[in-house]
């Protein structure tokens, strides 16, 4: 495990398909935490960086990359601001992320990959203190907002990240938690909300556990 001070801030991530209302929870999360302390919201990918460029255009459909070399640089992305989430809880500020190593592994792995393959380079990454998984039917996903044109925007590739969600190696010793993400804003955030504050209180009450390294 990471090295950490007695207190430190709590890591929560926010994962689901393309339109489950990710970057609208995170950000009423983040919103929420900062009644309590700094909070430091991030995303993945994180299209700033030099890795993120890439991927940017990948997205867009501007490059072409062999599977597993845009997989790579998926996880070197997390990889570059591994530090400074370490660092940040550290400091007792609380990251909320959009996104991490389990689209990661659910994206490629619907396109083909191996599985474990996929799961590898993101071992050892630090583990969230939480992760709200945002799922949505497909019929309720059908009467949202058209998909976007990036890669992987299609009804067929969603379907297949949908079942690589489910894959119970992806939630090995991490603290998942299903949210049905069909109802209306304000009562899946209420219902994050109460989680958030009955992890934080334990975590006070029993004493902070280190940051663990993912799937280690
Ligand atoms: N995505 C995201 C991956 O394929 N692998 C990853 O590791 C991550 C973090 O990027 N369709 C995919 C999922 C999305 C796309 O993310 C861009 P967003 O949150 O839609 O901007
Ligand atoms: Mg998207």
């Amino acid at each position: 495990s990471w090295p950490t001070t007695a207190s430190r801030g709590m890591f929560f991530v926010f994962e689901g398909l393309d339109r489950s209302g990710k970057s609208t929870q995170s950000k009423l999360l983040a919103k929420h935490l900062e009644t309590v302390g700094p909070v430091k919201w991030m995303c993945f990918p994180n299209r700033e960086t030099a890795t993120g460029m890439l991927i940017d255009l990948y997205l867009r459909k501007k490059i072409d990359l062999p599977d597993e070399a845009i997989h790579l640089l998926f996880s070197a992305n997390r990889w570059e601001a591994s530090r400074m989430i370490v660092d940040e809880l550290g400091r007792g500020t609380h990251v909320v992320c959009d996104r991490y190593a389990f689209s990661g592994v659910a994206y490629s792995a619907a396109k083909g990959l191996d599985f474990e393959w996929c799961r590898a380079p993101d071992v050892g990454l630090p583990t969230p203190d939480g992760v709200f998984y945002l799922h949505v039917t497909p019929s309720e996903g059908a009467k949202r907002s058209a998909f976007g044109d990036e890669r992987y925007e299609n009804t067929a590739m969603q379907t297949r990240v949908r079942e690589e969600f489910k894959r119970p190696a992806l939630k090995e010793r991490v603290a998942w938690r299903d949210v049905d993400g069909s109802r209306e804003v304000g009562v899946i955030h209420d219902e994050i909300k109460a989680t958030v504050d009955a992890i934080r209180l334990a975590e006070q009450e029993n004493g902070h556990r280190p940051i663990a390294r993912l799937w280690v």
